[in-house]
């Protein structure tokens, strides 16, 4: 018995330093999320020496499938000789997505700029030789999307970082204070280096739960980013001192605690390039999820990993292209929506307009037949089919006349209205919406 508890209380101790409580108040960060909340699509982008290989990013030595310094041997053979970054920037915007986050430097240490600090580059240390960030920011924000920036706390390259492998360290900070602090030095350094020179709109840091909000001294860190631009946006790993939560792979069932969120995730099975890795998720799976994601209040980060050479893998455009076309008719059931009824009303995504006026149903594969709405008090003024025009026909069925619970409504979706993907009604109401949610009785 008493191992089980000690196993329960080392578990919660464990998950109260993993997944450490939001510290900043939503109230307080309210206005600079509007842009991110009505964004819903952003491109993440890996890309780094673990291309070469085709490797995991910077875990391939941490969890010893190679040595150290075999993974950093590729570094002579990162060219970027074909990178495009207009080319990007033009696939990003065809995706519909509204900001892009970049890999600046991952935990293997290895910058994507120009970094005056003595360590690892692909301006010093590759033949690519030159900054790779900036022309990106350029051309992204040509577009009018927002930029943001990956950075990695952890540094496992970096000799006065402790973490080195899954199962060794260099040193203990309680042993060598002076040494983590010099780290301390060197990752914020380098951090003011990337605030200074992009001004990302967002940073999305990674990483930091290997060491306490102490240890980074995050609110410091927040605070100066802050400085330099009281607008950007900080992801939740910064020991609790982020903006919203970041859900990793792992689809959220219910909503995530923070106020805004953001799932990150791969269109195959890893974030970097990986010749071995077909595990494509297809167009369908991809725009179901983001249908999901977004009828939860969430956002998707849409991972793509080019190849060294800076192409991007034609499956990875593939399923951008056509969530781009997806996305450019059914922009108004998207973007600048806010998160839809509670399920029970309606089996599958839904979202509300802003003035919550206009509800939209997301209908899974090649709905049709007759699909039911429950629990809906407003009447409906009007259906159609969003980007097709077609209107459809509805029946209440079953209202009582002296009850205040509402009838069922009955939609008839005919066969031929049906997108490729994912076929999306528009409901206009007469008024913003209210819902019953009573259990059929007298209450
Ligand atoms: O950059 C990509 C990945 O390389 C990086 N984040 C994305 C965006 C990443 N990979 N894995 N993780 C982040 C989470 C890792 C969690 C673990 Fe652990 C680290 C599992 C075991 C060690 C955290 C710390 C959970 C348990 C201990």
């Amino acid at each position: 018995m008493f191992r089980i508890f000690s196993f329960l209380f080392a578990f919660a101790l464990l998950s109260q330093t993993i997944f450490s409580q939001q510290k900043i108040q939503p109230d307080s960060i309210r206005k600079k999320m509007e842009w991110f909340e009505d964004a819903k699509l952003g491109i993440f982008i890996h890309w780094g020496i673990y291309a070469v290989n085709g490797v995991d990013e910077s875990w391939a030595f941490y969890n010893k499938k190679m040595s150290w310094p075999d993974y950093m041997q590729q570094l002579k053979g990162f060219t970027a000789a074909r990178y495009d970054p207009a080319a990007w920037a033009d696939l990003i915007k065809a995706s519909g997505a509204r900001y892009t986050v970049i890999t600046t430097k991952h935990h293997d240490g290895v910058a994507l700029w120009n970094t005056k600090e003595e360590h690892f580059s692909t301006v010093k240390n590759t033949p690519a030789k030159r900054d790779l960030l900036k022309p990106f920011y350029e051309e992204v924000r040509k577009r009018g999307i927002k930029a943001g920036a990956y950075f990695s706390l952890i540094d496992w390259s970096h000799p006065d970082y402790p973490g080195f492998m899954k199962d060794s360290s260099r040193y203990k900070v309680a042993n060598d204070p002076a040494r983590w602090e010099r780290f301390k030095k060197f990752y914020q350094s380098q951090l003011a280096e990337v605030s200074h020179q992009f001004n990302p709109d967002l940073f999305w840091f990674d990483g930091d739960w290997e060491h306490s909000a102490e240890e980074w001294e995050s609110l410091k860190v927040r605070k100066s980013l802050l400085e330099r631009n009281p607008h950007a946006i900080i992801n939740g790993r910064l020991m609790g001192y982020g903006d919203y939560d970041t859900p990793e792979q792992n689809v959220p069932v219910s909503r995530p605690k923070y106020n805004w969120w953001e799932l990150c995730m791969t269109i195959n099975n890893n974030w970097g390039f990986q010749h071995k890795d077909t595990h494509w998720k297809t167009p369908y799976e991809i725009i179901a999820l983001f249908a999901d994601v977004v009828s939860h209040g969430g956002n998707l980060l849409l991972d793509i990993g080019p190849r060294e050479d800076g192409t991007i893998p034609a499956e990875q455009v593939n399923v951008l292209t056509e969530l781009g076309q997806w996305n450019k008719k059914h922009e108004k059931a998207i973007f600048g929506t806010r998160p839809g009824i509670a399920q029970g009303h309606f089996y599958g995504p839904t979202t509300l307009s802003k003035d919550s006026t206009s509800l939209f149903l997301f209908l899974q594969g090649q709905t049709s037949g007759t699909i039911l709405l429950k629990g809906l008090s407003n009447a409906i003024k009007d259906i159609q089919v969003v980007g097709n025009g077609t209107k459809l026909t509805h029946k209440v069925v079953g209202k009582i006349s002296w009850s205040p619970v509402p009838g069922l409504v009955y939609i008839d979706v005919p066969k031929g209205v049906q997108d490729k993907y994912i076929t999306v009604l528009e409901l206009k109401l007469d008024k913003p919406v209210r819902l019953y949610q009573g259990r059929g009785g007298f209450e």
